[in-house]
């Protein structure tokens, strides 16, 4: 019904919401405000998104909280740990600044479950923050970024091939480009057989430029495929701003040149990426086709590892070596972290009266301690074996047919 009403509003202005959902609505609009201002076809602007967080548990909202500060920890630890310990092999590209898109998605979806139901999700190579959303195991998955033999993945994925298909995620993925084309094909899979699974593909603002994005769209609508594809348009591609590769100011512009349903939404609010995933799962899995999300974010850190950052320090501001063409103005480093993914959270849990400071902060303590559990556990794991490296590589005799999905 919710849905229904939410999708009658065809212009980029919404209609008053006449149900008991106005109360909430205006108190969203006034939490988000600026969130709004991202785009006049904001979450809240164009009557496209459901309002549907309001109607979550408290426990469900909590829990989003919990993931948004375990990828933030996670992200400040490995950063630490990249900067001071000389002994520590791990890397990553850092997510941090962009927790509430991962969560928010994910919170939209099937997590738990035999690996015929729940939904997939397909990362690239930022793929922490997406492997925590969709509940991997954490101390495995950093031993796996210390190239541990009892990591994730035995040590040999690191950073840029995590997976773990047990709570749906597929995996990270080095290549610019593949991915959505990969995970078309587990949605094409899904209709193949009348599941009601979703496919999910994260890309960053890059991927427009590769051939892969506009095959991907087409296909999913020709084929009206259960896919979302989530851009994460973080406003660079290593050190390059996204117009140097697109022409279009909201990427999302290019979907519905495909024909398939838009939104731009503010990365940085879990609550509004989280009515567009729903919105979005809800269409896929009643037989609606894709849906294309747009999330307007930043990250912290510089394209990889954490060159100018400093110890304890949230954040890069500092020289990259790496960054050979362009820098990032430390001011709009600065200004983006003015609207912080973990205290617009918070904001939102405390005046809907879900939680007080208190209990938020006795919250952030309790993820930190897991998070340092994870490492110092992690830590202790044995290394792998270079006499290893193959295995696993060749298959002998036959190998049946397999498909994801
Ligand atoms: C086909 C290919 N070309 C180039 C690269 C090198 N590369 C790694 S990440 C990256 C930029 C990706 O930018 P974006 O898609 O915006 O994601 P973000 O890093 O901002 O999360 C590039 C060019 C690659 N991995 N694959
Ligand atoms: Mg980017």
């Amino acid at each position: 019904m919710k849905y229904e009403e939410t999708n009658k509003a065809t212009s980029t202005e919404v209609d008053a919401p006449s149900s008991e959902s106005r109360r909430g609505f205006l108190k969203l609009a006034a939490i988000s405000g600026a969130a709004v201002s991202v785009t006049k076809r904001g979450a809240l602007a164009n009557g496209e998104i459901g309002f549907w967080a309001k109607d979550l548990p408290d426990d469900k909202l909590i829990d989003m909280y919990r993931t948004i500060l375990k990828i933030r920890w996670h992200e400040r630890t490995q950063a630490d740990k990249m900067l001071a310990d000389p002994s520590y092999r791990g890397y990553n590209h850092f997510y941090a600044g962009q927790e509430a898109v991962a969560t928010g998605v994910c919170a939209a979806l099937r997590n738990d479950g035999p690996f015929e139901q729940i939904d997939l999700v397909y990362s690239s190579h930022r793929p922490s923050g997406h492997a925590i959303a969709k509940g991997v195991d954490i101390p495995t998955m950093v031993a796996e970024m210390d190239f541990r033999s009892t990591g994730m993945n035995g040590g040999y994925a690191a950073e840029m091939h995590i997976s773990d298909p047990s709570v749906g995620f597929i995996g990270a993925d080095g290549m610019i480009g593949p991915a959505p084309v990969i995970a078309s094909g587990s949605a094409f899979a899904f209709r193949a057989r009348e599941s009601d699974q979703v496919a999910v593909v994260f890309a960053g603002d890059g991927n427009y430029a590769a051939p892969h994005f506009h095959s991907t769209l087409n296909n999913a609508k020709l084929l009206d495929l259960p896919l979302i594809y989530v851009c994460e348009n973080n406003l660079y591609h290593q050190y390059a701003h996204y117009s140097y590769s697109c022409p279009h100011k909201d990427i999302s512009d290019a979907a519905a040149a495909y024909g398939i349903p838009a939104n731009v939404v503010d990365g940085q609010d879990v609550v509004q990426v989280y009515n567009a995933a729903k919105t979005a799962v809800d269409r896929a899995r009643a037989g609606g086709g894709p849906t294309f999300i747009e999330a307007k974010t930043y990250r912290y850190y510089n394209h990889w590892g954490a060159p100018g950052a400093k110890e304890g320090e949230l954040g890069a501001f500092g020289y990259d070596p790496l960054a050979i063409t362009s820098f990032r103005p430390e001011r709009e480093v600065r200004a983006w972290m003015q609207r912080d993914p973990v205290d617009i959270s918070r904001k939102i849990l405390i005046d809907w009266g879900i939680l007080d400071e208190a209990r938020a902060a006795e919250i952030e303590t309790e993820v930190k301690q897991e998070i340092a559990s994870a490492f110092e556990w992690a830590m202790q794991q044995p290394l792998c074996n270079p006499e290893d490296a193959l295995k696993h590589v060749f298959a002998e005799g036959t190998v049946p047919a397999r498909q994801f999905g």
